[in-house]
């Protein structure tokens, strides 16, 4: 008779019975085939390659002809502006590093789960964007001065909850015209990436990714509050179904680890050498500064500093380091980083679509002496 499998980590699938207990569906496991997250290895590099950057289209990549592309900027201006991508860049160019990250990242690890696509914390990135900035086309369009939000809408089209519908999103007038609100067309130099939104995309700043809007062919002025699928239903931190809830806006303090030492293939667990580790990572709040993180060693009993590197940018993360004494044994690591205005990460969070979710990271990793 076979033994029982024993090892140093966690086991699964090992023939005593398939640990089945995150029991996801086929849907999550097609969503998150379609949609990579960004592997946490990745949190090495300052600017995240583009290969490894998170990535998230609900819909289907749509295929735009660079040749006969417009944008069209309409509703409530003066002049209706219509431009082609040559037109576009042919205006000033600004370069930034933004750290973009899904606003349901993490929304896999709740309990219950919210069915989407599983995000477990992966769903980060920072590129170096290239773009034109928004406000002065919209000055130059003439707002009207009764319009209040400018309505973005992308070439991609789909269903979600039964309701038909272009991707769109808005902004108020004040944000939209933000020095900072690019109109991107380049991705770490490059132009964009099918899936990233070729020709062109909203860069926003700050904001949760759904505020991106890729394949971007119309921006309209309006003078009333949006209520498109992606504004008013969707993006919205709600406890109950059916509640209006509040809209999700800006990107909450998140700090990650990069895992350390080596894995082990199937659960991730993390073998690493007895003695001196650096650990590190990075982290980012959005339009606030993170001014602290702080890491654990033993599952969030415990806190101490981590030592800060200066932000990648204005509206990029930054990095982090923590040496840690490293004794025989089994951990788990966790990290929190805080901001300015004080908020930090919970151990624990729930709503409804697992929005805004930035409960702390917790890794396993199982400390042995160096082999002689
Ligand atoms: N047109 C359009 N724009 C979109 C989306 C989409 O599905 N369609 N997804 C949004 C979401 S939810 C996120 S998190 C970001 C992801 O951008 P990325 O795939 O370039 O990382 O794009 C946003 N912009
Ligand atoms: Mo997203």
């Amino acid at each position: 008779m076979a033994q029982p499998h024993t090892s140093r980590f966690r086991t699964v699938g090992d023939g005593s019975g398939i640990e089945r207990s995150d029991n996801f569906t086929r849907e999550e496991v097609a969503l998150a085939l379609r949609n990579r997250g960004m592997p946490l290895e990745g949190l090495r590099y300052p600017i995240t390659p583009s290969g490894m950057h998170y990535l998230l289209v609900h819909f289907d990549i749509p295929r735009v002809d660079a040749a006969a592309y417009r944008l069209r900027v309409g509703g409530l201006v003066e002049h209706e502006i219509s431009l082609s991508l040559d037109e576009i860049k042919a205006r000033p160019a600004v370069t930034m590093p933004v750290t973009m990250e899904c606003a349901g990242n993490g929304r896999a690890l709740m309990t219950p789960r919210p069915i989407s696509q599983p995000w477990m914390g992966e769903a980060i990135g920072t590129a170096e964007w290239t773009g034109t900035p928004l406000a002065p086309l919209l000055h130059e369009a003439g707002l009207r001065p009764e319009s209040t939000e400018i309505v973005f809408t992308g070439a991609d089209r789909g269903v979600q909850d039964d309701s038909v519908h272009l991707y769109q999103r808005s902004l108020t007038v004040a944000e939209a015209t933000r020095e900072e609100v690019l109109l991107a067309y380049a991705m770490n130099g490059q132009p964009l990436e099918p899936q990233h939104g070729f020709p062109l995309r909203l860069i926003v700043p700050g904001w949760y990714g759904m505020t991106n809007v890729k394949w971007l062919t119309s921006i309209e002025a309006i003078d009333h509050e949006f209520s498109g699928y992606q504004q008013a239903e969707a993006y919205r931190y709600q406890t109950e179904s059916g509640e209006p809830g509040e809209p999700v806006t800006f990107i909450q303090p998140r700090a990650l680890m990069a895992p350390p030492g080596i894995p082990d293939f199937l659960t991730r667990t993390r073998l690493v050498e007895a003695g001196r580790v650096t650990l590190s990572g990075r982290a980012w709040a959005g339009r606030e500064q993170v001014t602290r993180v702080e890491v654990s060693t033993d599952g969030g009993e415990t806190w101490s500093d981590a030592a800060l590197e200066a932000q990648v940018g204005e509206f990029a993360w930054r990095g982090w380091s923590f040496e840690w004494d490293a004794k025989p044994g089994s951990y788990e690591l966790s990290v929190r980083a805080s901001c300015a205005t004080g908020a930090s990460q919970p151990d624990e969070m729930w709503n409804l679509q697992g929005m805004g979710n930035n409960a702390r990271q917790r890794i396993e990793v199982v400390v042995e002496e160096r082999p002689a």
